[in-house]
């Protein structure tokens, strides 16, 4: 049996990789972070049929003791790293917390992986925020893309994403980063934006809330759902090379047509409802991103097979469902 370490398992993408694991028979082990709400240690995992199965720890990226001992007496074939504070814009606010957690809490696991574990193989979670302003001629970003990060996020994942090569080179690990652009699925976060209007635009249409105040409708994201995501990651780890692949769809779109389809299915006009506000504007606006998976395609024959239009029908469904299970 296969044994796997994720941290970050209470997210979106740490419970679709747990759910994709146990398909596989692997053991799954993570970390939490200890809250003092006993009912938000794990949000996502707890109600899933899968937290009976997986053996979690307290644990935390800044406690390099803690990583330690875990990867010493589990010596996982596989480590998931996908704990980060994952906000772009609360980045902003919290800027030395982001980069503790997204640049020195990497530094820390791979140390704890290097002088404990080294036979693993490890998945970094690096990010398209990375790239910033720097997008190719022909309007794609891929693996030869320069970095010019704007935000203390992407800073942060220049930086780990860096310090993955490094060890690989230095150390001749397996360590391998997955470049993932924006993941979404009804386990998002709501303070992201697709969740943040359909939950909203649900919220419109049963007449709970009358307006949707959102930051920048210009910006351009390339979107595929987490479920494919996490096949991603489990494929690049067990390829016989380390190395570093593009993870999108090609395709992009903007805020403003994300609120169109989201509305239109609900047969309302967004104009009638979105309003822009100040203060979810970011200092510096990532602008536009879509990415180039081919190596991806070729090499891992990985492609995405959830459609955006169909993600949207399941979120829309998730959230009718939600309000109409309260009635
Ligand atoms: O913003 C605009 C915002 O917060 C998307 C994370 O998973 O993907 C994610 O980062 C766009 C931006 O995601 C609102 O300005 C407008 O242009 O959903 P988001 P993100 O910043 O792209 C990358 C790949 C990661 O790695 C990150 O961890 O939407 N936008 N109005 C808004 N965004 C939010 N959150 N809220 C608004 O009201």
């Amino acid at each position: 049996m296969k044994k796997a370490f994720i941290t970050g398992i209470g997210g979106q993408d740490g419970s679709y990789l747990s759910e994709y694991l146990l398909n596989k028979n692997y053991k799954i082990y993570g970390i939490i972070r200890r809250n003092s709400v006993v009912e938000h240690q794990k949000n996502r995992i707890e109600n899933l049929e899968i937290n009976k199965k997986i053996n979690l720890s307290y644990g935390d990226m800044e406690d390099r003791s803690c990583l330690d001992n875990l990867l010493n007496k589990i010596k996982p074939d596989e480590i998931y790293n996908l704990a980060a504070q994952s906000h772009v814009r609360i980045s902003f606010d919290v800027p030395e917390y982001t980069i503790k957690t997204n640049a020195l809490g990497v530094f820390n696991i791979l140390e704890a992986y290097r002088l404990n574990s080294p036979k693993s193989k490890f998945y970094q979670a690096s990010s398209s925020e990375m790239f910033g302003r720097s997008v190719e001629k022909n309007g794609y970003q891929r693996e030869t893309t320069k970095f010019e990060p704007t935000s203390p996020y992407g800073c942060a994942k220049v930086f780990a994403y860096n310090l993955v090569k490094h060890y690989r080179n230095a150390y001749k690990l397996f360590c391998s980063n997955g470049i993932l652009f924006n993941h979404e699925s009804p386990r998002r976060g709501a303070n992201f934006v697709t969740n943040k209007v359909i939950k909203s635009a649900v919220e419109i249409k049963l007449g709970l809330k009358k307006k949707l105040y959102l930051g920048n409708l210009d910006s351009y994201r390339d979107w595929g759902h987490s479920k494919d995501y996490v096949r991603a990651m489990h494929l690049i780890l067990n390829h016989k090379n380390p190395d570093d692949f593009i993870i999108a769809t090609g395709y992009t779109r903007s805020i403003r047509q994300l609120c169109k389809v989201v509305f239109e299915h609900l047969n309302l006009d967004y104009r009638k409802y979105v309003r822009q506000q100040k203060k979810f504007l970011r200092p510096e606006e990532l602008k536009y991103l879509r990415g180039d998976s081919s190596k991806a395609k070729k090499v891992l024959k990985w492609k995405p097979e959830i459609s955006f239009e169909q993600m949207v029908e399941e979120m829309i469904d998730f959230w009718m469902n939600f309000y109409n299970s309260k009635k």
